[in-house]
């Protein structure tokens, strides 16, 4: 890291963080200031072993049977969903989607797709693939191998039960904020790149097959993603390869969470995951085969997506954007709850390595086209909402806003 990059959490407003840099300072200097983190056991990320209070599992408060939820699942009334779910509804015609992409016609040569990706990167960062080489029997394996394992007993599952330092295994909250408020989901987070971190003891061990398939399934991911990674370097007008370079070549990383939300007893009050973009490179997201959920922000207004069946939801991260210098957009989403059926979702991140700077592609920067960001590892941008949770686009933003002063 060079003088420039001294990266401080300076103050938190209430859903603005600060991120300042500070010319000057040397790679020891370096300091993380993380606010009412004082209580923490710290190690080296700052984030320590502990959660600032004890964990709720969100599936035990479903479980027992309340009529409303908790108060620190209330969201405040600007943030409450504006439409709940009704499952089994089917979407009105003329509905707003996502973009449709079929990756083997890009694949065969199919130009006309390959402008539809890059106007949906543009504009939305998000769209839904067919025909993209996984093989449903595969997908619906994985889905139903974690829907089995959230179906064991809370205390089955408290033996992966994770912490903030690494995020990995089981979990029922983002950020370590004491007296945040919770978003109504449990879920499970494990590594599959690099290979140092994967780790087959943190996977669950049940069900019987789960770490086979879910094995399976990361390679087929890591396939896709780099196929994904190729034709959005391309569609920058750069070489095809050059997105890859900057994610670390062959070191880049790759992980997952699998989200697991209960009924709700309240839906209209609560949210299943707060507005958020993702802080990493490409999402590509398995949504429920029966429930929908997942709702991006576009314009004025929250849009339900309806998926197609077998299809995968890809967005881009924060490093997208990054990279291409605001070309591409990561966009906002929110997960919204039901009182009729849980819903599962396996996303699957395929990030930068750790420790690589990320900045705008040099292809991209000229005198009329200064860089948006300054350079920051993704270890160090990742912090930001492993400690103060979901804020929508409040960290990608405001870390423009340096470079333009
Ligand atoms: O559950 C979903 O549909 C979306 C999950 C999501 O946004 C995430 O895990 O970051």
């Amino acid at each position: 890291m060079n003088n420039q990059d001294k990266i401080m959490i300076e103050k938190e407003t209430t859903d603005k963080i600060e991120i300042k840099t500070k010319n000057g300072l040397n790679e020891q200097e370096q300091e993380v200031k993380m606010d009412n983190m004082s209580d923490l056991d710290k190690t080296t990320n700052g984030l320590g072993e502990k959660w600032p209070e004890p964990i709720i599992r969100v599936q035990s408060l479903a479980e027992s049977n309340l009529a409303t939820v908790p108060d620190r699942f209330i969201k405040p009334p600007s943030q409450r969903p504006n439409e709940t779910i009704t499952i089994n509804q089917q979407p009105e015609d003329g509905a707003i989607n996502i973009p449709v992409i079929d990756l083997s016609s890009i694949l065969s040569g199919n130009q006309k797709d390959k402008e539809r990706i890059s106007e949906a990167c543009r504009e939305f960062g998000f769209f839904q693939v067919i025909n993209h080489g996984v093989r449903p029997e595969l997908m619906a394996a994985a889905r139903e191998a974690w829907r089995s394992f959230f179906h064991l007993p809370v205390e089955a599952k408290e033996a992966y039960s994770n912490s903030p330092s690494t995020y990995e295994g089981y979990g029922s909250r983002l950020g370590v904020e004491k007296g945040a408020l919770l978003d109504w989901n449990d879920y499970y987070f494990l590594n599959f790149l690099p290979l140092a971190l994967k780790d087959l003891n943190k996977w669950p061990s049940l069900p019987s097959n789960i770490r086979e398939v879910v094995d399976e399934y990361g390679e087929e991911l890591v396939k896709l993603g780099e196929r994904l990674m190729r034709i959005l370097s391309s569609n920058l007008g750069v070489n095809e390869e050059q997105l890859q370079e900057a994610f670390g070549g062959e070191d880049f990383s790759a992980c997952m969470r699998v989200n697991y939300y209960p009924k709700c007893p309240r839906p209209e009050l609560a949210l299943g995951l707060s507005p958020h973009s993702d802080p990493g490179g490409i999402t590509i997201l398995l949504p429920d085969d029966q429930v929908a959920g997942l709702q991006v922000h576009h314009g004025d207004t929250w849009i339900t997506v309806n998926a197609l069946p077998n299809a995968f939801v890809v967005n881009l991260g924060d490093q997208m954007q990054i990279l291409s210098n605001s070309i591409y957009k990561s966009s906002e989403h929110r997960v919204i709850v039901n009182s009729q059926k849980e819903r599962v979702s396996l996303a699957f991140f395929y990030n930068p390595k750790s420790d690589i700077r990320i900045q705008p592609l040099e292809q991209l920067i000229s005198s009329t086209n200064p860089p948006l960001y300054p350079p920051l590892s993704y270890d160090e941008y990742r912090l930001f909402i492993r400690t103060h949770g979901p804020r929508g686009k409040s960290y990608v933003e405001s870390h423009v806003s340096l470079v333009n002063g």
